[in-house]
Parts: structure tokens; sequence; C-alpha cells
């Protein structure tokens, strides 16, 4: 399988995650959300909707939408009930997450992250608060339990996990919320989290996948850029 993804973005994280739950073997393609490689003929014939996750399956289907491609993963594994009442359950955070979480906490990152919320600060407050109130609804919804359906992990956690654990990013503080964060700390220390999420700003492509992160995470800490990297790639220089 092939996943078309970004470091950087969430949705691409839930998809990567799976894959390495389920032990999937895959590769990964880059693709510049900044340069617009996700508005081409190409990738519009991979996704009508020109996005990313896509998950390309090894006859050539593609899959597009972090949910479908986490449910479709995620069938007949520990991580989705069979019971229906139980999976209905996880339906039911999923739907919650695209229109609650990714909608306004993982928007009001991006704008952030990338420089762009000072150019739409009424957007930008909107979506935080929205995004506020749906980890309020989050930490109500986490009371006594572990994960979201109870005891056990399931595609739902992840599924939330994937901008939940940056919404100080979207400066939706989560230390508001002590429940959320345990149940973050909580999904994070299971295998498959290990490689998380690097900044918008850091991540365009450039250096080899495997060196990317660590690189990049260099870079934010303080270290000289790789002289691999193109100009485009790094920050402009202090003032
Ligand atoms: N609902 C979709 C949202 C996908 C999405 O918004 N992807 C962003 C990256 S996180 C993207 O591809 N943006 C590039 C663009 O809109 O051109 C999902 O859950 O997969």
């Amino acid at each position: 399988m092939i996943l078309y993804e970004h470091p950087s973005s969430g949705n691409c994280l839930k998809a990567r995650v799976m894959l390495d739950q389920v032990g999937a073997s895959y590769d990964r393609v880059e693709l510049d959300l900044f340069a617009g490689e996700t508005r081409t003929p190409e990738h519009f014939a991979r996704n009508a909707d020109g996005r990313i996750p896509v998950l390309e399956l090894d006859d050539g289907t593609y899959l597009a939408e972090s949910g479908a491609i986490l449910l479709y993963l995620a069938e007949g594994t520990e991580y989705l009930p069979a019971e229906p009442v139980e999976r209905a359950r996880v339906h039911a955070w999923m739907f919650f997450e695209q229109n609650q979480i990714e909608a306004n906490i993982g928007v009001a990152r991006f704008l952030a992250l990338s420089g762009r919320a000072s150019g739409v600060p009424e957007v930008f407050a909107d979506r935080q608060r929205r995004g506020r109130e749906a980890l309020a609804t989050l930490e109500r919804g986490l009371a006594g339990r572990d994960f979201l359906l109870g005891s056990a992990y399931t595609v739902a956690d992840l599924a939330l996990y994937g901008y939940v654990h940056v919404a100080d990013d979207a400066g939706c503080p989560l230390d508001e919320h002590p429940g959320v964060a345990s149940w973050v700390r909580r999904v994070a220390a299971l295998p498959g989290f290990e490689e998380g999420l690097t900044p918008c700003l850091l991540t365009r492509a450039g250096a080899p996948s495997s060196d990317r992160c660590a690189a990049a995470a260099a870079y934010a800490a303080g270290s000289a850029a790789p002289a691999s990297w193109p100009a485009w790639r790094r920050l402009p220089a202090a003032p």
C-alpha cells in the first residue's frame, strides 16, 4: 500500500498510526500542502476532494478521508468492535471528531502554524472558541473511562487523538481539561505513536523521509538547517 501524506497533518498521522498498529506494509509519499501538490490533476485522480491522507491499496484502489481509512484498516481487528451498538459508538465519536475537533482545532492549528491566523482574526477566534467547547465535550465523555468506549483503546481514540493532542498549537489549552490531558498521555504511550507530528513551517518536502522528522526537530531546537534543504524550507533569519 502507499500512503500519500504530510508529516504535520493530524489526519495523516491517524492513518500512519493505524497502518503501523495493524502491522501493514506500506510506503509513504509526502505531498507538499503548501506548494499545492494536493491540488494537481494527478492528485485529484486519487481523491476528488484534493486532500490527504489518501491510501492506495495494492490493487490500485484509492481511499480518501482519514475516518474511512481507519475503519477500513481496523476491520476485523481488536481496534473496531464487531457488536453493532459498540461499533455505532465508535462511529459517533468519529463523526464528532470530523464536525467538532478537526473542523475547529485542526483548522485553528493550521492557521496558527502556517502564519495565516492574523489575516483572518475573527475566523481564528471562532474556531478556537468552538475547539475549546469540543474539548469540554470530550472531558465529559471521558469521565470515569480510560478510553472513549471504556477500558479498551479503539479506532475512535486514534481518530480524536489526531488533533486533540496538539490542541495547544491551536490555542486551545489542554491543561484546562485534565481528563483529556490524561487520556492523551495514555494514548500516546501505546505502540505506534512514537513519531508524532512536526510543525507545519518546518516540514516541507526536501529531506529524505527517514531523516525528515529528526532533522526538523533538531532545526526547531536551534540546530543549523541541513545542507540538503532548499532555501524555501528554511525559516527567515532572526532580525
Ligand atoms: N476530512 C478529511 C480532511 C482532510 C484534510 O483536510 N487534509 C488536509 C491536510 S490535514 C489537506 O489535504 N489539505 C490540503 C488542501 O486542502 O489542499 C480527512 O479526515 O481526511
